[in-house]
């Protein structure tokens, strides 16, 4: 009976996705186990006409592959919340190491089915697209390290439940050189049934960036789809990533990621018109921002794809050939980090374009730190950062270069990578900026930078500690030199800035006699609480207050009443001349 099973599974992706169609049928008892493959085959044809919405029933498998009952943790992509004071010391054990391992719930995540079901969120349009006639097949390609069992199988099985037969040629895994011993044999053993899916290993730790090569080079398909190891793909996530594809072979495509809570494994579902587009900060960090006006204006449905300057870098749809005319990734870049803006810009800049498809949705468990080990003594999200900053941004990598103190490292040889450049003829960072980002702020336009150092205390720097979600004071600090905390830029609408956040003073006067503190806010470049002068090397706010340093102590810092003698107000800042640095 497994035998005849496995035959039909050859041809029809899974065993549970023959049988959540058989589920579906008017004539279920018809045919169901026991019934030839042709049969089967037919029944499953006709389901497919009939567009059926179906349930998986998986009898032969391991239990826990099985579909979720209806009400199990977890369910429709629901919260699961667990009182820790209540376990056992056991459990509360496993429920800690869980954490400690993953940094997510672990605990959670083993609790919730590996096929759970989700809410369908996409919005009613989307159900009304009509795709290309001829969608490519795909490879999805998912690397991990040391990811835990039940994020990484919820994977694979999101992917095989929720995506059309035709279209899913293979998933291949690629394992990056876990020690975890539910990654070894039983690893094998969860996917042996699975016949699409294949496990690539690599024989020492290479980093996520090599391991995707690894996995891109032996893909089948026409395109490849990256996913990291801790994803869900919702209901007819596929098919708006290929599309674009189908139309035109030189675009990457990103879905809408919704965020699966590291805590609960809720998935948080993001309405279509709250989309963001990608962006990045002079650190090179990727950032999300709003979908500009003007993009919203551009597109005549809001089902169609949205132009973005970057991607996240973990989950995107690619054209197999042109992946590999763009030279791929960059194997000279380790572990994590680099490779999302490196790609971001080569598709830009070498003729593409990067799309966000509005009507595919996948969630992504993020976490606030990274549980896996990371190379000692050296820094190698810098080198990665360092050598894209070398290959794509033409004289604008010099704002990156401040940030990092100009202090480049070792970052190897990029020659192979500018060739790559140079072949595609690849347009300028300019032309990417004036024509892809143009809203980004552009250092070299600011009126002021570097430093802010007091005049009355000429060790100590204006320093935005470390700014999280805003409402951290500023305070003042000794200057160490480093910029980071304590670089700060004049833009020319008057925004103090520190990357995307801005000093704004929200209080004129503060509580009964207490002096206002400077905050770092989100520059939101409306002036009013972030608007500030500076003549006489004094910083005089939209209040019409200044900035001040504590004659108590060398760290508070507070608005008060603006005094030219005094010179707990006086600073001193980098006048940028003639717009070069
Ligand atoms: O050495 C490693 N080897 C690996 O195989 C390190 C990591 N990995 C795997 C890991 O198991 C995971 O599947 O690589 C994947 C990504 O690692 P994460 O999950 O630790 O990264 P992240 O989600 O915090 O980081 C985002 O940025 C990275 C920059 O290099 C990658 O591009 C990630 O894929 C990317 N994730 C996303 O884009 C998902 C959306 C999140 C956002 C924003
Ligand atoms: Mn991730």
């Amino acid at each position: 009976k497994n035998d005849m099973q496995v035959n039909v599974i050859d041809k029809i992706v899974s065993p549970s996705f023959v049988d959540r169609i058989i589920g579906a049928l008017p004539f279920k008892s018809n045919v169901d186990h026991d019934h030839p493959p042709e049969e089967r085959a037919k029944a499953l044809e006709q389901a497919r006409q009939m567009n059926a919405q179906v349930q998986v029933v998986a009898p032969d498998m391991k239990k826990e592959h099985n579909d979720p009952k209806i009400g199990s943790p977890g369910e429709m992509g629901n919260a699961v919340r667990i009182d820790k004071d209540k376990l056992s010391k056991e459990e509360r054990q496993k429920y800690d190491d869980g954490w400690k391992n993953n940094a997510f719930n672990q605990y959670v995540s083993d609790m919730i089915s590996l096929r759970r079901n989700l809410a369908d969120v996409r919005d009613p349009e989307c159900k009304k697209v009509e795709f290309h006639p001829n969608l490519p097949d795909t490879s999805v390609i998912i690397i991990f390290h040391n990811e835990a069992r039940s994020t990484l199988l919820r994977t694979v099985y999101s992917v095989l439940d929720r995506s059309p037969t035709h279209l899913l040629k293979e998933i291949i895994l690629v394992d990056d050189f876990s020690d975890k011993e539910h990654l070894k044999k039983m690893l094998e053993d969860d996917i042996q049934l699975l016949t699409k899916v294949r496990l690539l290993r690599t024989s020492k730790r290479e980093g996520l960036i090599r391991a995707r090569l690894k996995g891109a080079v032996d893909a089948k398909g026409k395109v490849l789809i990256f996913l990291d190891s801790h994803c869900e793909c919702a209901e007819g996530w596929l098919e708006p990533l290929l599309d674009p594809i189908a139309r035109n072979n030189k675009v990457a495509v990103v879905p809408l990621i919704e965020i699966i809570d590291d805590s609960t494994f809720q998935v948080i579902g993001t309405p279509i018109q709250n989309i963001q587009v990608g962006g990045f900060d002079w650190n090179l960090i990727f950032n999300w921002h709003v979908t500009p006006e003007k993009e919203m204006k551009r597109r005549q449905k809001k089902t169609d794809p949205i132009r973005s300057p970057t991607m996240a870098g973990g989950l995107f749809a690619i054209d197999r050939d042109w992946f590999d005319q763009l030279g791929m990734y960059d194997p000279g870049m380790d572990i994590w980090g680099g490779e999302n803006l490196e790609l971001s810009f080569k598709v830009w800049q070498c003729g593409g374009e990067l799309l966000c498809a509005p009507c595919s949705h996948v969630g992504h468990v993020f976490r606030k730190r990274s549980p896996y080990e990371w190379p000692k003594n050296v820094n190698v999200v810098k080198k990665n950062t360092v050598r894209l900053a070398e290959v794509w941004l033409d004289d604008y990598k010099k704002y990156y270069y401040e940030r990092i103190g100009n202090d480049l490292g070792d970052f190897g040889d990029v020659s192979d990578r500018l060739k790559i450049r140079d072949r595609l003829q690849c347009k300028s960072f300019k032309w990417y900026l004036d024509n892809v980002y143009p809203e980004q702020f552009i250092p070299g336009e600011s009126l002021y930078f570097g430093e802010i150092r007091s005049r009355a205390k000429t060790n100590i720097c204006v320093d935005s500690q470390e700014i999280e979600d805003g409402d951290k004071p500023i305070i003042g600090y000794p200057c160490h030199g480093q910029a980071g905390n304590q670089f700060f830029l004049m833009s020319k609408t008057f925004e103090i800035r520190r990357e995307e956040k801005c000093l704004d003073y929200p209080g004129g006067h503060s509580e009964l006699g207490k002096p206002g503190k400077i905050v770092s806010f989100t520059c939101h470049s409306m002036q009013g609480n972030q608007m500030w002068t500076y003549e006489n090397d004094m910083f005089r706010h939209a209040s019409g207050f200044c900035m001040e340093l504590s004659s108590k102590n060398d760290k508070d810092m507070y608005m008060s009443i603006c005094e030219p003698t005094n010179n707990n107000q006086k600073w001193f800042w980098k006048k940028r001349i003639n717009n070069s640095t």
